[in-house]
């Protein structure tokens, strides 16, 4: 399977997986959504990102419509957020200097 195959069908198998574990079928509860975290991410740069243990915080800031559960939408958004996190913090590690600067703006980018 190409590569790109594979994250699409990997970010959909992922959330079946876990959101199959126990309560409603299609949302991750908090304690799906930290065992998910916890199992599926093992970077050191990404785990910074979104850390297990604050897991509260975590829930807070991917469920965007407040009912306690992360849906598909909510938890690929969250994907899309970590991407974006990594390639600009790899962008600024090899990029030009000046241009890193604006990092503080990329926690809100992650955030929002
Ligand atoms: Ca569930
Ligand atoms: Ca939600």
């Amino acid at each position: 399977m190409a590569r790109l195959d594979q994250v699409i069908t990997n970010i959909v198998d992922i959330f079946m997986e876990y959101a199959d574990d126990e309560g409603k079928k299609c949302q991750l509860s908090k304690a799906e959504l930290k065992k998910l975290f916890e199992t599926e991410i093992q970077s050191a740069e990404l785990k910074d990102k979104i850390s297990a243990n604050d897991i509260e915080e975590a829930m807070e800031l991917l469920d965007k419509n407040h009912d306690g559960q992360v849906n598909f939408r909510e938890f690929s958004r969250c994907v899309c957020d970590l991407a974006k996190c990594y390639y600009h913090k790899k962008m600024g590690r090899g990029g030009k200097k000046g241009k890193c600067r604006g990092h503080e703006g990329e926690e809100e980018d992650c955030k929002s």
